[in-house]
């Protein structure tokens, strides 16, 4: 088994991924957004320009989007929406991506859900 694979499965069992420290701001980040149910920080490793993490404040079972559930219905539509607002806020309303890569093969690596809003350049299609 891979990190990926492992990661996913300590995750699944309940085990903290490094977003919860962030959500407690334990380990610092550059905080975009933030309300009573999600998250959204500068990803450290920024793909453009403009490169935001939004999660869910509570992981609740959703350590990968494959887990999704109709108790999630509320707090997925509350990630798009303020995808849309915060995508606004940072003046790339012309064009950007959301992304959430989902499971070892899609290159997660973090086992909490994670949308990626990705603009600031041209983006290129299909995407790697
Ligand atoms: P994914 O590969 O889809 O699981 O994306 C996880 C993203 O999280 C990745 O693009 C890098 C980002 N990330 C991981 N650890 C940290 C961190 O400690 N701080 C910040 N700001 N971003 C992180």
């Amino acid at each position: 088994e891979d990190a990926a694979h492992a990661a996913a499965s300590l995750a699944d069992a309940g085990a903290p991924t490094i977003f919860d420290k962030i959500i407690r701001k334990e380990i610092p980040s550059t905080v975009v957004y933030e309300d009573e149910k999600v998250l959204a920080f500068r990803d450290i490793n920024p793909q453009a320009p403009v490169h935001i993490v939004l999660i869910p404040k509570v992981r609740d079972g959703l350590t990968q989007l494959s887990k999704a559930d109709e108790r999630h219905k509320d707090i997925l539509g509350h990630l798009l929406c303020m995808t849309a607002v915060i995508a606004k806020q940072e003046g790339i309303e012309d064009g950007y991506r959301v992304v959430i890569n989902n499971g070892p093969s899609a290159c997660q690596s973090v086992y909490h859900l994670h949308l990626h809003i990705i603009g600031g350049r041209q983006l290129k299609w299909p995407p790697g």
